[in-house]
C-alpha cells in the first residue's frame, strides 16, 4: 500500500484545484475542495483498480456480479480515506490549505440511490466484498436523481428533487468505449440460414448504456472492486433528414426513452407498482449488464461453455430477475448454444436473494407488458415456464401446487417463481425469515430442492457504522482489545464482555454516550434549529415509514405517556426523548398521515409546560445514511417493533446495537438472533411471536376486543379522533385500526394486540436506566455480542456456501 504524506496530499488537492477548477486553495468554495479531494482519491484508487482487474484476469479467477436496482452509497471521501489509510494525513492536509476537514466531509451530498435496507446492504456489502479480497462488480443504474429529499411543512412530508450528481459525480469514470445496445419493442423474425434458425428482433427502439464506474477501495488491501452505474443515452439522435422516411419518429422516440429511464430513482419501499417504466429500468440495466460480462468473459476466455465456472450473478431481490432470460437470449441467440446447455449454464450461474414476504412487494408483471416491451424475453419466459410447470406437475401432479408454483398464471409474470426455476440457490436475509421462506411462501418449491433454499443472516460495514462514525468508541475498543484487530475481525469485540464489571470502562462508556448525544444535539441545533434534551433517554426510531414497521404502535405508547402526565405531573422521573426519521414513499397516504401526526403530538407536547424536561419528540427532517451517522453513536434505545414475521432482517437494529444503543423489540428478523446471542437480561422483548400473529389472524383477529378491554388503549387511541392544539383530527388512523378501510382488515400489524406488552417494555427498559450501572453494563454487551452482524460475515458465508469464491 502507497502510505501517502500529508505533505504529498497537499501538493496533490493544490494541483487538482488548479487543473479542475483554475483555482488556489484560498479561492476555492468547500465544493470544489470536495470534489479536488475526490480526484486525488481516485487515481490511487484507479491504478489499484488496473491492478487488482490484471490479477483477476491472469489468473482467470471467479467473478461476484451483484446486481441490484439499488445502491444507497452515502458519503465516499471518509469511507475511502480511511480504507485507503490516509485519513488523518487528508484531514490535516486539507486544515493546512485553510479548510475544517468536517466541512469538507459535509459538503458531500449522499449518493442516495436506494430507497433503505435493501440498497443500504448492498453498499455495505461492496465494502465487504472488497475487504475480503473477492473480485466483485456492482451493477445499477446512474440516475439522475436520488431518493428525493423530504422537507416538513406545516408538520406535512414534501418531496424535493435530489440532484445528487452536481458534486456526487466526482466519483465517476466514464468508460464510454463500453457502452452497451439496448432493445425495447419490435417484432421478433425467424429465418432458417446455413441449417440454423435466426432470431432477429425488427424495429426495436434501441437505447445506449454508458458505464460510469465508482470505484470501492477495501479496508487493509490494495484490492479494489467497483460498482458500475449506467446511464441511458439515445442510441441514434435526432436526424432531421430522417423525417420523411418515418425514421424521425422513431428517433425521438428513443431520445424521450432513453432521458426517462435513468432520470430517477423509483421511492417505492416494500412495495410493486407495475409501471412500464420501472420495467424498462429493469431490463436497461440488467442486458447492459449482462452483456457487459458476456463480453469480457469471452474477451478472456474466448467461449462461453465455461461461463458458469468464472461467473456468479447474485440478484438483490426480484428487481434483475430478467438476467435469466437474458442470459437465454444471449447464449442462444447471439451465442448460437442449444436450449438445454444454455439452461444449464445459466441455472449454473444466478442466485437470488429474497428481502421480503410482504404481498404487496412480490413482483408481478403483466403478461402484455413483457410481450409488448420484450417480445424476445417473453418467449423465452414462457418456454421456461412451460417446462418448468411441466417438471412440477410430474412431481406433484397436483393442480394447486402447479397453480401456487407456476411463473406465467393468470395474465402475468411472477417474478420470484422465475427466480427459484431459474436460480442456483435461493436464501432469506434472516434465521427468521429463511424459515418462514422455506415452510411457508415456497414451501412446495422447498420440498421440490431443497438444498436450494439457503438462509444468510444480513450484516453491516462495522467499519463504517462503528469505527468511522463514533470515534470515541473505537478508541475505546482499541484500548480494551489492545489494538485494531476488530477491524479485520469483528468477532475479537467479544473480548469487551470481560470488562462488564469494571467500574472505569463503564464509566468511559457512559461518557462517550454522553458527548455524542451532545454532538448530535449541536448539530440537530444548527441544522434544524430543534433544542434537545440531552439529559433525557435518547429513545429512537428511524427507518422507512410502513405501516408494519409501527411507528404508529410507538406514536400510541408516547400519547399514553403524555396522559399519564396529564393525570400526574410526577408521573415521568427520567425524561424522555423519541426521535423519529422516516420517509414515506410520496403516494403512500397513510404513511404520510402517520408522518403529520408525529408532528401534531410533537407540537402538542412542546406547547404543553408540563412536559418540560420530561418528555420531547422529535421528528427529524430528511432521513438518510449521513444523518444515521450522527444519530447512531447518540441513541440509547433502538426501536425494532415490527409485527412478528414481517421484517426480513433488518439491519438499521445492528447498527444500533454496535454503537452501544439497547433494544426495545418484538421477535422479528435478526432480533431473533440478537436475542439468541444476548438473552432476555439484555434485551426489551415485548410482543406476539410469528407463530402467535399467524394463529390470531387465523381465528380471527378483533381488535376492538383490545380496545375494550383496555382503558389505557382506548385513552389513546381516542386522542387520535380529537387530535391536538393544530386542531388536525387523525379519525382516519382511529378508523383504520378499529374498522379497517379500502379493503384492508382492521388493525393489519396488530398494534392493538401488542400494545400493553409494549407499554410494559418501555416501563421496564426505563426502569433500567434509572441504574446507569446495570444499563452500561447491558450497552457493552450489546457492542461486545455485536460481531456476528458484520458484513464481513455475512460475504464470508454467501463466499463459501452459494458463490464458491475464495476469500481473505
Ligand atoms: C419493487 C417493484 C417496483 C417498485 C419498487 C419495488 C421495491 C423497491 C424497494 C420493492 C422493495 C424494495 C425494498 C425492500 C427492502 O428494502 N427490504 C428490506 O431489505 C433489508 C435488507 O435485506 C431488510 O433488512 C429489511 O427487513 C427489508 O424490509
Amino acid at each position: 500500500m502507497t502510505p501517502l504524506t500529508t505533505q504529498a496530499l497537499e501538493e496533490s488537492l493544490s494541483s487538482k484545484l488548479m487543473t479542475n477548477f483554475g483555482k488556489a486553495p484560498e479561492e476555492a468554495t468547500e465544493g470544489e475542495m470536495m470534489r479536488a479531494s475526490a480526484l486525488v482519491l481516485r487515481d490511487i484508487m484507479a491504478m489499484r483498480e488496473v491492478e487488482t482487474r490484471k490479477r483477476t484476469r491472469l489468473n482467470r479467477k471467479k467473478q461476484v456480479h451483484y446486481l441490484s436496482m439499488e445502491f444507497l452509497m452515502g458519503r465516499s471521501l471518509m469511507k475511502n480515506a480511511y480504507n485507503l489509510g490516509v485519513l488523518p494525513q487528508l484531514k490535516e492536509a486539507l486544515e493546512h490549505l485553510g479548510f475544517k476537514s468536517g466541512d469538507i466531509f459535509e459538503a458531500e451530498p449522499d449518493a442516495a440511490l436506494g430507497n433503505g435496507g435493501l440498497g443500504r446492504l448492498a453498499a455495505c456489502y461492496l465494502d465487504s466484498m472488497t475487504t475480503l479480497d473477492i473480485p466483485a462488480t456492482g451493477y445499477s443504474i446512474c440516475y439522475e436523481l436520488g431518493l428525493f429529499k423530504q422537507k416538513i411543512v406545516e408538520g406535512q412530508q414534501v418531496e424535493l428533487p435530489d440532484h445528487w450528481k452536481d458534486l456526487g459525480a466526482a466519483w465517476l469514470l466514464p468508460k464510454p468505449a463500453e457502452a452497451q445496445r439496448v432493445s425495447f419493442g419490435g417484432t421478433i423474425r425467424e429465418f432458417w440460414n446455413d441449417g440454423h434458425l435466426h432470431i432477429v428482433n425488427e424495429n426495436a427502439t434501441t437505447v445506449t448504456a454508458i458505464p460510469y464506474d465508482m470505484e470501492i477501495a477495501g479496508y487493509g488491501t490494495d484490492h479494489v472492486n467497483v460498482l458500475r452505474l449506467w446511464d441511458a443515452r439515445p442510441a441514434n439522435p435526432v436526424d432531421m433528414n430522417l423525417f420523411g422516411r418515418g425514421e424521425y419518429l422513431k428517433a425521438a422516440e428513443e431520445q424521450a426513452m432513453a432521458e426517462a429511464i435513468a432520470k430517477i430513482l423509483y421511492p417505492e419501499d416494500n412495495h410493486m407498482e407495475g409501471k412500464s417504466l420501472r420495467l424498462k429500468q429493469q431490463y436497461f440495466f440488467v442486458s447492459a449488464t449482462i452483456q457487459s460480462i458476456c463480453t469480457k468473459h469471452l474477451d478472456t476466455y474466448g467461449t462461453l461453455k465455461n461461463f458458469h465456472e468464472k461467473n456468479v450473478i447474485q440478484i438483490n431481490d426480484t428487481h434483475p430477475t430478467l438476467v435469466i432470460p437474458e442470459l437465454m437470449r444471449v447464449f442462444i441467440d447471439d451465442a448460437g448454444m442449444n436450449w438445454d446447455d444454455a439452461w444449464s449454464i445459466t441455472t449454473q450461474s444466478v442466485a437470488y436473494t429474497n428481502h421480503t414476504v410482504l404481498a404487496e412487494a412480490l413482483e408481478r408483471w403483466p403478461q402484455t407488458l413483457m410481450e409488448r416491451r420484450l417480445p424476445r424475453i417473453w418467449q423465452i419466459i414462457l418456454e421456461i415456464s412451460n417446462r418448468w410447470q411441466k417438471r412440477i406437475e410430474d412431481f406433484y401432479h397436483d393442480p394447486a401446487k402447479t397453480e401456487k408454483m407456476a411463473i406465467v398464471w393468470g395474465n402475468e409474470v411472477r417474478m420470484a417463481n422465475l427466480c427459484i426455476a431459474g436460480g442456483m440457490a435461493v436464501n432469506g436475509v434472516s434465521g427468521l425469515h429463511s424459515d418462514i421462506l422455506r415452510n411457508d411462501v415456497f414451501r412446495d418449491a422447498c420440498n421440490m430442492e431443497p438444498q436450494k433454499f439457503q438462509n444468510v443472516t444480513n450484516g453491516i460495514d462495522h467499519r463504517r457504522w462503528l469505527s468511522e462514525i463514533n470515534p470515541g468508541l473505537d478508541g475505546l475498543i482499541k484500548d480494551l482489545t489492545g489494538g485494531d484487530a476488530y477491524l479485520s475481525d469483528a468477532s475479537v469485540l467479544q473480548k469487551l464482555d470481560a470488562f462488564a464489571d469494571d467500574k472505569t470502562v463503564l464509566d468511559r462508556l457512559a461518557e462517550i454516550k454522553r458527548k455524542n448525544k451532545e454532538l448530535f444535539a449541536v448539530h440537530a441545533k444548527r441544522s434544524r434549529g430543534v433544542l434537545l434534551n440531552t439529559d433525557a433517554i435518547f429513545d429512537v426510531q428511524v427507518k422507512r415509514l410502513h405501516e408494519y414497521k409501527r411507528q404508529l404502535l410507538n406514536v400510541l405508547h408516547i400519547i399514553a405517556l403524555y396522559q399519564r402526565l396529564q393525570d400526574n405531573p410526577n408521573a415521568i422521573t427520567q425524561p424522555h426523548t423519541f426521535l423519529f426519521g422516516a420517509k414515506a414513499a410520496p403516494g403512500y397516504e397513510v404513511a404520510k398521515r402517520i408522518i403529520r401526526l408525529i408532528n401534531s403530538l410533537a407540537d402538542q407536547i412542546d406547547h404543553d409546560p408540563i412536559c418540560r424536561d420530561k418528555l420531547q419528540v422529535v421528528f427529524l427532517e430528511n432521513y438518510r445514511v449521513s444523518l444515521a451517522e450522527v444519530l447512531m453513536p447518540a441513541s440509547e434505545v433502538s426501536q425494532q417493533i415490527s409485527t412478528a414475521g414481517k421484517e426480513a432482517s433488518g439491519t438499521g437494529n445492528m447498527k444500533f446495537m454496535m454503537n452501544g444503543a439497547l433494544t426495545v423489540g418484538t421477535l422479528d428478523g435478526a432480533n431473533v438472533e440478537m436475542h439468541d446471542v444476548l438473552g432476555d437480561e439484555n434485551m426489551f422483548l415485548f410482543g406476539l411471536h410469528a407463530d402467535e400473529v399467524a394463529a390470531l389472524r387465523q381465528e380471527g383477529y378483533v381488535p376492538l376486543r383490545w380496545y375494550n378491554r383496555d382503558p389505557g388503549l382506548r385513552q389513546a387511541m381516542d386522542a387520535l379522533r380529537t387530535g391536538f392544539r393544530d386542531g388536525v383530527s387523525y379519525d382516519d388512523l382511529y378508523q383504520r385500526l378499529l374498522q379497517g378501510m379500502g379493503g384492508s382488515p382492521a388493525d393489519e400489524y396488530l398494534l392493538l394486540a401488542d400494545f400493553a406488552s409494549y407499554c410494559e417494555a418501555e416501563d421496564r427498559m426505563t426502569a433500567t436506566y434509572a441504574d446507569p450501572y446495570r444499563w452500561n453494563q447491558i450497552s457493552l454487551h450489546n457492542i461486545a455480542r455485536s460481531g456476528i452482524f458484520a458484513a464481513d460475515r455475512a460475504i464470508a458465508q454467501y463466499a463459501d456456501n452459494i458463490w464458491h469464491v475464495p476469500h481473505k
